[in-house]
């Protein structure tokens, strides 16, 4: 067999494959040969796009897109819409926290084994501060854009999909909780992945990789060596955003994120280029946290680790 891809990529390919079939969490998983060939480039113009949107519902309803506030609720309106005109069967559940009403989104792709679930999930809700654009419209847009790009594509993978929206995570991953804890558990047992994206386009960057689930970290660490951009483990967040309540009650977990507040080393600026002696995201939970706090090439990189990591693990 005459396979169209480089020698590096060929070799991550066997790495990736012999990963998935010497990890329990997710045995069974086909190669993933096939799955290095087909993953897309995303288009970092469309995640974009989907965030030039979420800062317009920010800008003419007061500013934010905070739980319980009409910026929330549109930006859920504008993500169901795509994912509806794209042939996802999307479910909103509702949830009550702090007296204000919440809202999660959940997006299945049809098809694919439903015992076997792999879910992609992210924050739409920002803080009360800010339009909240880097975080969280940074991984949701590029969730949403994946979501799209499986539509796009016509994917037929083995697993089934899931991707989730997640209201009220800056109350506390209020809405990831609600959804975990309201799985029967027949459902929590056939979700064998979550994956989650919480700011991934930090204007002064990092390329951080949980270190959750073995499968998972190798599969981002596989497409980032690819690139030849080198990654570190992600030690700013444990346990602060929506993986949280799934790691909780035992389904493996994994994400990436660029950083928020803490602040870039020399050593990590050598690497990565950007300005040591200042934060990831100087504008983390600020009004600041606009369009323009954004790195594009991180986006772009992190989508498309994003796609390649939902390919190949539901392959
Ligand atoms: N959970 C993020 C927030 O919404 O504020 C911050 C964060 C995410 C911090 C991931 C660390 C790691
Ligand atoms: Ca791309
Ligand atoms: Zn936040």
């Amino acid at each position: 067999m005459k396979l169209s891809v480089s020698g590096r990529a060929a070799a991550a390919a066997v790495v990736t494959a012999t990963t998935l079939l010497a990890t329990g969490s997710l045995a069974g998983a086909a190669p993933a040969t096939p799955a290095v060939a087909a993953a897309p480039d995303i288009p970092v113009a469309n995640v974009k796009a989907h965030l030039s949107q979420l800062q317009s519902i920010a800008t003419a309803n007061g500013g934010n897109r905070a739980h319980g506030r009409t910026g929330y609720r549109a930006s859920l309106d504008y993500v169901k819409a795509k994912l509806d005109a794209a042939g996802f069967a999307t479910t909103i559940q509702q949830f009550t926290s702090s007296s204000r009403t919440g809202y999660n989104l959940i997006a299945d792709w049809p098809g694919g084994d439903t015992t076997r679930v792999v879910m992609a999930g992210s924050h739409l809700d920002s803080v009360t501060a800010g339009p909240g654009i880097n975080d969280n419209g940074s991984g949701s847009a590029a969730v949403l854009e994946t979501a799209l790009a499986v539509s796009r594509a016509g994917l037929q993978p083995t697993r089934h999909l899931r991707f989730a929206w997640w209201g009220a995570e800056e109350l506390g991953m209020v809405g990831s909780r609600y959804y975990v804890n309201n799985l029967s558990s027949t459902n929590r047992s056939r979700i064998s992945a979550y994956l989650n994206f919480d700011m991934i386009g930090s204007p002064n960057p990092g390329y951080f990789v949980y270190d959750d689930d073995p499968t998972i970290e190798q599969t981002f660490k596989t497409y980032f060596s690819g690139l030849g951009v080198p990654t570190e483990i992600e030690t700013e967040g444990d346990g602060r955003s929506d993986h949280a309540p799934f790691k909780n009650v035992g389904i493996p977990v994994g994400g990436l994120f660029s950083g928020a507040d803490y602040v870039k080393t020399s050593a990590q600026a050598a690497k990565w280029g950007g300005t040591a002696g200042q934060p990831f995201d100087r504008c983390y939970h600020s009004s600041c946290d606009t369009i323009a706090n954004l790195n594009d090439t991180a986006l772009d990189r992190n989508a498309d680790a994003l796609a390649y990591a939902v390919w190949t693990l539901s392959s």
